[in-house]
């Protein structure tokens, strides 16, 4: 008799149902006024009292077993049925709204792939540094204003750790890890401590590139700024180099443009100059190479670093630099992108 429940058991464990009327077959059989079920309990009585324990808790077992596979054959079977309700296959698809890419990530993009196109390759790295990559790796003596807690966040004092102020940090990186031939690209964010302005914030975007290789020279510089210059403003864009300083350049200048709204006959955006100032440049001083165990000797190097939000204002004349970072979509919907 035992026997004979427990194979019952396995049975409604092993049942499976395509549709609703094999469900209700399959509970007639089990618990219907002739079924299996109601069989056993009447014959009951008939068993031995020592065996009225075993026996009752095994026919509860396979009435739990037989009501728990109604339930969940219901259950998946309407599942399968409102599944098969709600796929509509002549309705038309669901319209995701497209983003629009952020435009100092166009400008980015635009000046990546210029350059991209001479042979020059991305690095990146951290915007959490320390001071040696920041400052003294870079020929930045130890009196620098720029050290200054008014130019530079400091997150930790003694040892100093910083967030970087220009992406040249991720130049000490590549210095340290890479022989020349080096030529790299490095775009990044970086970090000010000055008042938020129309004209003035605390976080920007720099591109910054680096050529170090034998007999690099001044020329090399000038040319490939000229292609530059070209291929982001246009083919009649002329440049013109003024003497400026930057502690890791000897030569060191800034580079204008040929105002694109004027033509050089000069209007607002060029202050009536007819120039518009786009970067700074020059020849990597010896020291910045031989700190970076560069020999100066064998190796010269020219390096340039632009602002993105700067460009981005020129391209598209938006004269307010906070418009670049509140992401309200009504501004960011106006950019198109071409990268
Ligand atoms: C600029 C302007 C001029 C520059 C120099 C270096 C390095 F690592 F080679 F010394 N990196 N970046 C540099 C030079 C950056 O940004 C306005």
């Amino acid at each position: 008799m035992l026997e004979e429940i427990k194979k019952l058991i396995k049975e409604a464990e092993q049942f499976s149902a395509k549709n609703i009327e094999e469900i209700e077959k399959f509970r007639i059989n089990f618990l219907g006024k002739k079924g299996e079920i109601t069989k056993l309990f009447s014959e009951f009585k008939n068993v031995p009292v020592e065996q009225k324990k075993d026996f009752g808790q095994t026919i509860n077992k396979l009435k739990n077993t037989v009501i728990e596979k109604i339930t969940s054959l219901k259950n998946s079977l309407e599942d399968t049925q409102q599944q098969q309700n709600s796929l509509d296959l002549s309705m038309s698809g669901d319209t995701t709204e497209l983003g629009t890419r952020h435009p100092i990530s166009i400008v980015r993009n635009e000046i990546v792939d210029i350059f991209s196109r001479i042979g020059f390759v991305v690095s990146e790295g951290p915007e959490i540094e320390d001071d040696w990559h920041v400052f003294s790796g870079l020929n930045f003596p130890e009196e620098h204003p720029a050290r200054d807690m008014q130019d530079t966040f400091f997150i930790e004092k003694d040892p100093d750790i910083l967030l970087r102020t220009h992406t040249s940090s991720v130049q000490v990186h590549v210095m340290e890890t890479q022989k020349p031939p080096i030529r790299s690209l490095f775009p990044g964010r970086v970090f000010r401590n000055e008042a938020i302005s129309a004209r003035a914030h605390c976080i920007f975007h720099q591109v910054e590139g680096l050529y170090i290789d034998e007999n690099v020279s001044f020329t090399d510089l000038k040319q490939t700024l000229l292609y530059f210059a070209r291929e982001m403003f246009g083919k009649e864009t002329k440049i013109r180099l003024r003497p400026s300083y930057f502690p890791f350049t000897e030569p060191s200048a800034e580079m204008d443009v040929t105002c694109k709204i004027c033509g050089g006959k000069g209007c607002n955006v060029c202050k009536h100059t007819g120039w518009l100032e786009v970067l700074g440049c020059g020849m990597v001083d010896p020291n910045v190479l031989e700190s970076n165990n560069i020999d100066s000797k064998k190796y010269t190097g020219f390096a340039f670093g632009m602002g993105v939000e700067r460009l981005a204002m020129l391209k598209y004349q938006v004269n307010d630099l906070r418009l670049y970072f509140e992401n309200d979509v009504r501004f960011l919907r106006q950019f198109k992108a071409a990268y």
